[in-house]
């Protein structure tokens, strides 16, 4: 296992050389955020930011991610030049030796939760969703009380893309993922890059909209789609562990000792309901999913892939983008250490 940390570009209030001071992290984790969703990444803007990275001493380890454009996961005749891009863009980032892309197939919103700075009794604030409150969430007037998506969509684009959804059921956006997987992986495969997709998160639909990534048996059936070790997953405890029947442990050792598991997204969150929970922080005692069994799972698998703490509290005073500053995760980089050396 190595150690990594995200980080959002030079944009990002969080310097590499901050990253940088954090023992044992080696790896970043980034992306190029200006560059037009469908559009191909060039292998000069991705060296750029491997430059960037390198010169603070670090390793750009794996790319999270390529956003993958809606008309593909709508199964839109436009998709076959924009899957083109996306093999343009992964083969570029395979020239340059980055071996792993997160990405996921979450339809409009990827990540959601209706409270970004949820007060806990300690003073610090954390990320909360409760799916009575997502409810109450009025889309007709775009995104604007979604939070942390408020800038995302105007209400007409919104209403159209919302409307192009209500003919993708469950096993047409399966099949519209196979059409993807089918010709992105062997591209992948080629040039030496593991695809890890993310789970859907919250694991479960919103807003009447398809999520398939969700737990054991769809983890197996993404991997089955096209049965190459360049088809895997990236394994987010926060993001399966918000549903209780998940196995967390069990689901890595299978998963995961087929070789499929490519990079490790840790977190805890704290199930409070039924579809409601909100982020911890990292040691078990704190959250609903116990760290030491999934360390202990990745142990038994011989995992060796790049993990990075996941989504943090705000601690300290400190203010900045939800989930990603860095005193709470540099905190779960060091918990995440230890258990792993506990366990060697
Ligand atoms: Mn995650």
């Amino acid at each position: 296992m190595r150690i990594t940390f995200r980080w959002f570009g030079v944009d990002d209030p969080i310097a590499l050389a901050h990253i940088r001071q954090i023992p044992g992290v080696r790896g970043i984790v980034s992306a190029l955020y200006d560059i037009p969703v469908g559009d191909a990444w060039s292998r000069a803007r991705i060296f750029r930011l491997q430059e960037q990275v390198a010169d603070a001493g670090l390793d750009l380890a794996v790319i999270e991610s390529i956003p993958v454009h809606e008309d593909i996961k709508l199964g839109r005749a436009t998709r076959d030049r924009l899957v083109d891009q996306y093999c343009e863009s992964v083969r570029a980032m395979g020239e340059l030796g980055i071996p792993v892309l997160c990405y996921n197939f979450m339809p409009i919103f990827d990540w959601t939760r209706t409270n970004l700075a949820m007060t806990m009794p300690d003073g610090s604030t954390t990320l909360a969703y409760d799916d009575a409150a997502l409810a109450r969430i009025d889309l007709s007037r775009g995104t604007g009380d979604l939070p942390g998506w408020a800038t995302a969509y105007d209400a007409t684009t919104l209403r159209a893309l919302l409307e192009a959804y209500r003919s993708i059921d469950e096993e047409q956006l399966w099949e519209n993922l196979a059409y993807f997987l089918e010709r992105v992986v062997p591209v992948a495969a080629s040039v030496g890059v593991k695809m890890a997709i993310h789970p859907d998160d919250p694991p479960w639909p919103i807003f009447g909209l398809p999520r398939i990534v969700t737990n054991a048996a769809a983890l197996e059936r993404l991997t089955r789609i096209v049965d190459d070790p360049a088809n895997g997953v990236t394994f987010c405890t926060g993001s399966l562990g918000a549903d209780e029947a998940n196995d967390l442990p069990a689901m890595i050792r299978s998963v995961g000792g087929r070789g499929r598991i490519h990079f490790m997204h840790c977190r805890n969150v704290r199930r409070t309901g039924a579809r409601q929970f909100h982020e911890s922080p990292h040691p078990t005692e704190f959250g609903s999913v116990n760290m030491l069994e999934v360390m202990r799972a990745l142990r038994e698998i011989g995992y060796e892939g790049p993990m990075r703490p996941d989504h943090g509290r705000m601690i300290w005073g400190e203010r900045g983008r939800p989930g990603y500053g860095l005193h709470d995760r540099a905190l779960g980089a060091m918990y995440l250490q230890g258990l792993w050396e506990g366990l060697a």
